[in-house]
């Protein structure tokens, strides 16, 4: 089993590998989300401090039928990354006649899991998953009923996690997966006091610790690598001139570690980089859109101006 797990994970060996190579040391934020860290993640959504979860899901329930008079009937709804969260059921419930719901996600096992939850609680709903890699460009599955437009759902502001030149790319693939016609419904996190955002990414139960070195421990069962754990500590820091957080985990001593048969020495303090949490300002985020093609058409906020949900289409 272990074997066969690694044998399968050659590819992202490598690119762990050259993440660890590089000048500033690196592992992808995909590598947060094994079973341990999706129910990490899922425990800082509840945090008091993560402010990003409860305030996307009050900007929904506020403006929900706002939303649905912008996406229209006979919508195909094809959201980027898991389909199974709180969001993706308040708009299954409020947005009534969809042609289709098509999740994509690359880990087939849980796509298909939360596929089979959501075909269960709306029978009604054509449920098309799609195991797919979403930052290429990918086919879309054909609906039982012609879908009038298709829209693009993007919560969580996962599209921080890109740095600008792969938000652009990503955004693009969106616009070209939306086709004539089509539409995003994005979430995106907004610029404030550097203490807010702080606070979401350093809370005081030490989940987001937790979940930022597990990284570590998953690495360590599953691509064969032998950190150790305890010699990490995590780092979270505001970043205001770039607009984004730097999440880090920092080595505690002169050591080395070994992924596969590759062996690396890090300093005491020196940094692996293992998440970039950009914020926008909503003139930032516009910019960055029009350069993929797509025009702001509303942005829905809450009232502290936390957090926003915008809704794009092709220009
Ligand atoms: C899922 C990428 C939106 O950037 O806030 C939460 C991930 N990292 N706490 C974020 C995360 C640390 C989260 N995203």
């Amino acid at each position: 089993m272990a074997v066969s797990n690694l044998a399968m994970g050659s590819a992202e060996i490598s690119e762990i590998v050259a993440g660890l190579s590089a000048d500033q040391k690196q592992i992808s934020p995909k590598y947060f989300y094994d079973e341990r860290g999706s129910q990490l993640f899922d425990q800082i959504t509840q945090l008091p401090e993560y402010y990003l979860t409860n305030t996307e899901l009050g900007i929904m329930r506020d403006n929900i039928d706002e939303m649905f008079a912008m996406v229209g009937k006979q919508a195909s709804l094809i959201e980027f990354g898991s389909g199974s969260s709180l969001k993706t059921r308040i708009l299954l419930e409020h947005v009534s006649e969809l042609a289709a719901y098509v999740p994509v996600d690359i880990s087939s096992e849980h796509l298909h899991a939360s596929a089979q939850q959501i075909r269960e609680q709306f029978p009604h709903v054509d449920v098309l998953p799609v195991v797919a890699d979403f930052t290429q460009a990918f086919a879309l599955p054909k609906p039982t009923v012609m879908p009038v437009r298709n829209i693009i759902y993007f919560p969580g502001s996962t599209i921080g996690n890109f740095e600008h030149d792969m938000a652009v790319d990503l955004l693009r693939v969106m616009y070209q997966e939306a086709g004539k016609g089509g539409a995003l419904l994005i979430g995106v996190d907004l610029q404030k006091d550097a203490d807010i955002i702080e606070s979401a990414y350093n809370d005081s139960a030490g989940v987001t610790a937790e979940f930022n070195l597990n990284m570590l421990q998953h690495l360590n069962r599953d691509y064969g690598a032998n950190f150790d754990v305890d010699e990490f500590a995590h780092s979270a820091n505001y970043d205001e001139d770039k607009g984004r957080v730097v999440l880090e985990l920092v080595s505690q001593a002169d050591q080395s570690f070994a992924v596969g048969d590759t062996a690396f020495d890090i300093a005491d303090g020196e940094a692996i980089l293992t998440e970039y949490s950009h914020k926008y300002t909503l003139d930032g985020f516009a910019s960055m859109a029009s350069t993929a093609g797509l025009s702001v058409e509303k942005v829905w906020m809450d009232a502290k101006q936390l957090f926003s949900v915008q809704f794009l289409t092709r220009l």
